[in-house]
């Protein structure tokens, strides 16, 4: 069973009052993982870093983690896990030199592979764990020793054309793995699911198994792979309890025309499982008051947040008011000259700025009437 990227302890703040919930999420999927080995078959479970969120993670937290691995290591199932950039070993006082995880295999120097009996078989595990380059590191390479060789790498994989990834990330180009005589690279890193093959070699990040934030969308999957000479296949299982998902909504090329039909056309992806991030595009006819908007549909979602990137500079709200002999109409003809004068990089703030005065000058505006009714 290869995991990675657990982050369990991740403050998730942009989740608000639901952060915690979604903190047992990331927990209980984890511990749903461990149960699931001995019923699956599992006979070794590979954690490829980042299984904590900080090197510093809460004394209860660990607790639990250490009751739940070693119950896992008493089903008979060993566990080899390597720090990855977020819980590195590189940070002074890291839980894994300051805590002990009995039965645990945690490996610190690539160079000394731990030695596993694996129904019947021997097989060796490697860490090349992250939060520090390979400069000066163990080379990419097996023993000539019998067995299966495992790789647990937390790190970038590059496709050997640019070099994007911090200079503090491990990482390997395809000729490594190439050359490196590996039957499987248990990868954690990046958060999505991606394989690599190579001749007889399978490298995979697992992605995580509930997403952590906005990108890690869709469907999560537990990974399990069968290694045997003939090569590797691999096992995806549904894991995830809830789903994050994007939605685009370009209010120009809709018919969208009111906050309340906005309200209406969210309450369409209602789903109280649902972690949703709504961007809306384009010209809008009407301010979205999007706090307003988010109050009004979240009890339809487990959390469901609103980016307004639209423009309304040019919208009828604006055509409509700008000839006002009002302070609003003198406001919109400022801010108007501003924005046709102005620098690329001052549009946005001149932008944000009208759609603010304006949702003020609405909500005066209602509050009087309010008033006079
Ligand atoms: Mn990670």
């Amino acid at each position: 069973m290869h995991l990675a990227d657990l982050h369990l302890g991740a403050p998730l703040s942009y989740l608000g009052p639901k952060a915690e919930q979604r903190a047992k999420d990331l927990e209980s999927a984890f511990f749903r993982a461990l149960e699931l080995a001995p019923e699956k078959n599992v006979h070794a479970i590979v954690i490829a870093g980042d299984l904590f969120d900080t090197f510093n993670p809460p004394p209860e937290l660990v607790q639990r983690l250490k009751v739940a691995l070693a119950r896992a290591i008493a089903n008979g199932t060993p566990v080899i896990l390597i720090p990855g950039t977020h819980d590195s070993h590189r940070y002074a006082r890291c839980v894994y030199t300051r805590e002990s995880f009995p039965g645990v295999d945690i490996l610190l120097d690539a160079g000394k592979p731990v030695r596993r009996e694996l129904n019947g078989h021997p097989a060796y595990f490697y860490g090349f764990s992250g939060g520090c380059s390979n400069q000066g590191a163990s080379p990419f390479r097996r023993s000539p020793d019998g067995g299966l060789h495992i790789a647990l790498v937390h790190g970038s994989l590059s496709d050997g054309t640019h070099w994007s990834q911090g200079t503090r990330d491990f990482s390997l180009r395809p000729e490594d793995l190439r050359l490196s005589g590996f039957q499987y690279v248990a990868l954690g890193h990046h958060h999505n699911f991606k394989e690599y093959r190579e001749d007889n070699l399978l490298a995979v990040y697992p992605g995580t198994l509930e997403g952590i934030k906005f990108g890690e969308n869709g469907d999560r999957h537990l990974i399990i792979a069968e290694i045997d000479e003939r090569g590797t296949t691999l096992e995806r299982i549904k894991h995830n309890r809830r789903t994050l998902s994007e939605i685009r909504i370009d209010l120009s090329a809709s018919d969208i025309r009111s906050a309340e039909e906005l309200a209406t056309r969210l309450l369409k992806f209602s789903d109280l499982d649902g972690i949703i991030k709504v961007s809306l595009s384009g010209l809008a006819d009407f301010l979205p008051d999007v706090q307003a908007i988010e109050a009004r549909v979240a009890n339809s979602f487990f959390h469901l947040q609103i980016e307004d990137e639209t423009t309304v500079h040019e919208s009828e709200t604006i055509r409509s008011a700008m000839n006002e002999n009002t302070v609003r109409g003198i406001f919109i003809r400022k801010m108007l000259e501003r924005i046709k004068h102005g620098t690329d990089d001052d549009r946005p703030a001149t932008e944000l700025a009208l759609r603010l005065g304006m949702e003020q000058f609405t909500r005066v505006g209602n509050e009087n009437q309010q008033t006079l009714d």
